[in-house]
């Protein structure tokens, strides 16, 4: 039996009393000591958010993050003058940890205070997956209407960044006058892979909320673009020409720079459920170049993804890498024949690898970056990769991989990560990344990050629920963690992934 309900779109409408009957269905169902110790451990996820957003609010409501050490609020540059990336990040965990009151006050805030008239350069990527994920998976959840419009007053402002000779937007925005540029970093003013392929979930659900057909297009052409250009071995490099339409560097990596655009391939076909079958191809294609080209095993035995640049190989995975594990498993399912069972053990290899970086650091935390050479195995060996910024791939993995095979080593290795949050990021107000995971001496960062709370905070509390509550059959996770609903009606946007 559910300990609780949080399974489909109709079962959630923001009704009045919702959160007491939440509460009476989970006491109800709990027989079994084994939901007596699932129940206690919830409990404790939502102590753990709880606190991060307590303090959140009294130090740093309304600023994008809370500096926990030096008690005051971050707002920093990347969401162009938007405020409250927290509070907006957080909405969906409050909600579905039934934490009623945090709930209503972050609501309060985006009602009252979140201002949509700003001006400043903002990531587009960014300001997508936290902000426009975090209002739609908000509405979908709740049903109030105030977090959809908001969703789509953010997401018209966007649309001015695809306006270039291929279509491919540029990475910043500035969300007052809609100018946009490539970032300085990036090479010969590219646009970055994650970042113009990470927007193709949020986009289809504004045009099924809108009706606006423009959205589903911007991300359409998107696609379009990317299946008629040349692919080095069939690689997909991280950075492309918004005026060309071609690749720039042949860096290819499904870490940092690469990654969601992946994840995003297979979910665009799980949200389309199992219609869109273009995406499918695509990400079919991509892991096989990826298992030929980039999939290695190391002296010691452990698989790994390294880096690829133009034909050379880099024998190391970012932290960001490990949320591959749990996509890999993800698609796995649907693979057909040996496939299915060969995807399903490079997940859980990959899954392993992740856990080692982890279990082989002093605090049990795991670096920004390990590496697979000079006899170093799972390891940082530069100074520079030994921070933790309470990221959540590792975690994501792990809920996949419980939700898909049900070993509880999934479950322990998460448990775990608790105990190293708790013992080593948890400071006297909230939760901070910590600059060296080799060491158990405290040198703590200062920031606790959105995402701790829209995703690690998340995926630790689902994988101790049971499979019902936000189903993977209901369900897809963009790449903040922020649920929106699988299409089983066939909304209006379907009729281009058609
Ligand atoms: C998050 O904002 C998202 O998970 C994104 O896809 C990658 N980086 C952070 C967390 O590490």
């Amino acid at each position: 039996m559910p300990l609780i309900h949080l399974r489909k779109r109709e079962e959630t409408p923001g009704n009045p009393g919702y959160f007491e009957e939440q509460m009476f269905c989970r006491l109800q169902y709990i027989r079994t000591e084994q939901q007596v110790a699932l129940f206690l451990t919830s409990f404790f996820f939502v102590q753990m958010m709880k606190f991060a957003w307590d303090n959140y609010k009294l130090y740093a409501l309304g600023k994008n993050e809370l500096r926990p050490l030096t008690k005051n609020g971050h707002i920093g540059n990347m969401f162009g003058g938007l405020r409250g990336a927290t509070v907006i990040d957080a909405l969906d965990t409050l909600y579905i940890m039934e934490l009623e009151e945090e709930f209503q006050e972050a609501k309060k805030w985006v009602e009252k205070s979140f201002d949509l008239n700003v001006n400043g350069e903002a990531s587009l990527f960014e300001v997508n997956i936290r902000y426009v994920g975090g209002l739609l998976a908000a509405y979908y959840l709740t049903g109030e209407e105030m977090f959809k419009s908001k969703a789509l007053e953010l997401g018209e402002k966007l649309l001015p960044a695809f306006n270039t000779p291929t279509g491919i937007p540029r990475g910043v925005i500035n969300l007052g006058s809609g100018m946009s540029w490539s970032w300085g970093w990036a090479s010969a003013g590219s646009s970055i892979l994650a970042e113009f392929g990470t927007l193709h979930l949020e986009f289809l659900h504004l045009t099924e909320l809108s009706g606006n057909p423009v959205f589903t297009e911007k991300v359409m052409n998107i696609r379009k673009v990317l299946n008629r250009i040349e692919k080095p071995q069939g690689l997909y490099p991280n950075f492309l020409s918004p005026v060309t339409g071609n690749w720039v560097q042949h860096h290819v990596s499904i870490g940092g720079l690469g990654d969601s655009f992946y994840e995003y391939l297979i979910k665009s076909w799980l949200m389309s459920d199992k219609r869109d079958a273009e995406a499918k191809k695509m990400y079919d294609d991509a892991l096989e170049a990826i298992e030929k080209h980039l999939v290695k095993k190391s002296a010691g035995g452990l698989t790994y993804i390294a880096e690829w640049r133009g034909g050379i190989l880099d024998h190391k995975m970012g932290h960001l890498a490990c949320f591959s594990g749990g996509m890999i498993a993800l698609g796995a399912e649907h693979a057909g024949g040996e496939q299915k069972q060969q995807h399903m053990d490079l997940a859980a290899e990959i899954t392993h690898t992740c856990h080692e970086s982890y279990s082989r650091s002093d605090t049990k935390l795991g670096p920004e970056a390990f590496r697979f050479d000079s006899g170093t195995e799972a390891t940082a060996t530069r100074l520079s990769e030994r921070y933790y910024i309470l990221r959540p791939e590792v975690v994501e993995s792990y809920l996949y991989m419980w939700r898909l095979t049900h070993d509880p080593k999934y479950r322990q290795w998460g448990w775990e990560v608790v105990q190293a949050l708790e013992k080593h990021c948890r400071v006297e107000a909230g939760y901070s990344g910590i600059r060296d995971v080799y060491t158990t001496t405290p040198n703590h960062d200062n920031m606790q990050q959105s995402f701790f709370l829209a995703e690690t905070l998340k995926y630790l509390y689902l994988l101790f629920c049971e499979d019902d509550v936000l189903s993977l059959e209901d369900w897809v996770f963009n790449t903040e963690a922020h649920p929106l609903p699988v299409n089983h009606t066939n909304f209006k946007a379907k009729a281009s992934v058609h």
